[in-house]
């Protein structure tokens, strides 16, 4: 890759061009964006890795440019993580500091001022270098932290620009979380490499999108049930270019139901935090419920292990990938097969045309609740945190609003739903408690002592 992951920022500060961007009501010139980006570099750079409290500001936007322009990796932490969560992704990323938020763990809190102006002209960092440390979930066991390198960036905002037509004449629309692929990657860095206008919403609520007036809105499937459960913010997207759907399956309903309030097909696009976005639908191409459309332009794809009738795990190359797993060699080697394909994880179909179908999950231990990827495993050990719990299994049960909920089957004395839902939201973060807390006198087990959630009851 030749050139800045950024481009936009590699300009002077006293550019005014205003409102290039606005986070949860409050807008930043190109210039601005520059300076007080340049300002965050400039006290960080040298530093191994820098954590950034990912809340929905301005001064997330402005932390995460920081560490980009400086070449110092990004580890961006959910606002509301809880302690057990903080503690491993700060010690596990070795950040040095914590841009945004209070000292904990032994990190120095740094704050963010979006005012600041501090003009950064440095060399761009190495193409395969680090850009982004995202944690993200597995089956068992603690997050594990995704590296992102710049040219896998790079490579995936120019093929998703080309997939969609995105132009700086966009003005982009969403109001996702600032810590993972979807609103992160896409959601900000996309916008400024392409150089469109960005309004996050803060939230990412139907009234929210209705007042924002864009061409382009980024949205989970949760995102577009309640868009399309709400007619009349629903019609004030008619005039928008592109409705964008990812991060779990979209419900055909909620597709057709945004078809006839919207005038028109959402467009589904699929991928991972270890891939980024490697398939999607096409502005000018066909866009039908249940496809995810065709891989990005130089992405290869296959059907492995095949389940019969073209049905199997999806495996991919390209330029998008991540690099590994920090300090986790063997997860890193176990992802990919033997002659480099990564392993999704995910069971896929492709039609003979080529479009693709995303069927299910090879594992019901990673959930999608709302979007967000759970792993059972972690949810299970925080519950089993908690002195009054023996013995705790976790699923996803299908859900109308969040595609899947999170339902906790435990065995334990003295203490409520309530209590444990709450503990592990206090200890994990919020969008991984559990939904539903069901009490068993036992899990059910095999001959081997092994827990058999398919004989779970339902709830
Ligand atoms: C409720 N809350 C609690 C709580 N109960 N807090 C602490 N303890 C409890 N027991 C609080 C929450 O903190 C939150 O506060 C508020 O209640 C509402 O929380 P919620 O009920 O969890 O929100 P909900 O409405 O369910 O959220 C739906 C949603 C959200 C769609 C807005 O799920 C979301 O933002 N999803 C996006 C996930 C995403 O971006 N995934 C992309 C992954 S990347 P407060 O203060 O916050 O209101 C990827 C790659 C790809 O997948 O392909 O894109
Ligand atoms: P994450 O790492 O949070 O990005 O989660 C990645 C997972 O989200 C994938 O492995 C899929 O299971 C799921 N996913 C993302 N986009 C889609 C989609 N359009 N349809 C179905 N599943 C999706």
């Amino acid at each position: 890759m030749a050139g800045a992951l950024l481009p936009s920022l590699a300009g002077p500060y006293d550019d005014d061009r205003p409102d290039v961007l606005s986070v949860a009501g409050r807008s930043c010139s190109l210039g601005g964006l520059r300076g007080a980006a340049g300002a965050v570099a400039r006290r960080i750079a040298g530093a191994p890795a820098v954590a950034v409290r990912a809340d929905a500001s301005l001064e997330t936007v402005v932390a995460v440019l920081g560490g980009l322009l400086a070449g110092v990796p990004v580890v961006p932490l959910p606002p509301d993580a809880g302690p057990a969560e903080r503690k491993h992704i700060l010690r596990d990323s070795g950040a040095a500091l914590l841009l945004g938020g209070d000292s904990v763990e032994g990190v120095e809190g740094v704050p963010v001022d979006a005012g600041e102006r501090v003009d950064w002209s440095r060399p761009e960092p190495a193409p395969d270098s680090t850009a982004l440390i995202l944690y993200t979930s597995g089956t068992t066991g603690a997050p594990k932290g995704a590296l992102l390198p710049r040219a896998a960036l790079a490579a995936d905002l120019d093929a998703l620009a080309e997939a969609w037509d995105w132009t700086a004449d966009d003005t982009l629309v969403h109001g996702l979380p600032l810590f993972h692929v979807h609103g992160l990657v896409l959601g900000v860095l996309g916008a400024l490499r392409v150089g469109s206008r960005l309004v996050h919403t803060g939230r990412p609520t139907p009234e929210a999108y209705a007042a924002a007036g864009g061409s382009l809105y980024f949205g989970v499937p949760t995102v577009w049930g309640r868009v399309a459960g709400n007619a009349s913010a629903a019609r004030e997207l008619s005039g928008a270019r592109l409705l964008v759907s990812g991060s779990a399956p979209l419900p055909a309903p909620v597709f057709r139901d945004l078809e006839r309030l919207t005038g028109q097909r959402p467009v589904e696009r699929y991928g991972m935090t270890e891939t980024l976005i490697t398939v999607s639908a096409r502005a000018g191409g066909d866009r039908r419920p249940g496809c995810v459309g065709t891989p990005l332009h130089g992405i290869a794809t296959r059907i492995a292990a095949e389940e019969g009738a073209g049905i199997g795990e999806l495996q991919l190359t390209g330029p998008t990938l991540f690099s590994g797993y920090l300090g986790r060699p063997e997860a890193t080697a176990a992802s990919f097969t033997d002659d480099g394909w990564f392993r999704t994880g995910d069971i896929a179909a492709i039609d003979p045309d080529g479009t693709h179908r995303i069927v299910g999950r090879a594992s019901t231990d990673l959930i999608k609740s709302g979007g967000y990827r759970i792993g059972a495993g972690e949810v299970e050990n925080a519950l089993l945190d908690h002195p009054a719990v023996q013995e705790a299994a976790v699923v996803g049960a299908p859900h109308d609003d969040l595609g899947q909920q999170i339902v906790a089957y435990v065995v334990a004395d003295g203490v409520t739903e309530r209590d444990l839902i709450d503990f592990v939201a206090g200890h994990l973060s919020a969008h991984k408690r559990p939904r539903r807390v069901v009490f068993l006198d036992a899990l059910p087990r095999n001959a081997m002592g092994k827990p058999q959630k398919r004989l779970l009851p339902p709830v």
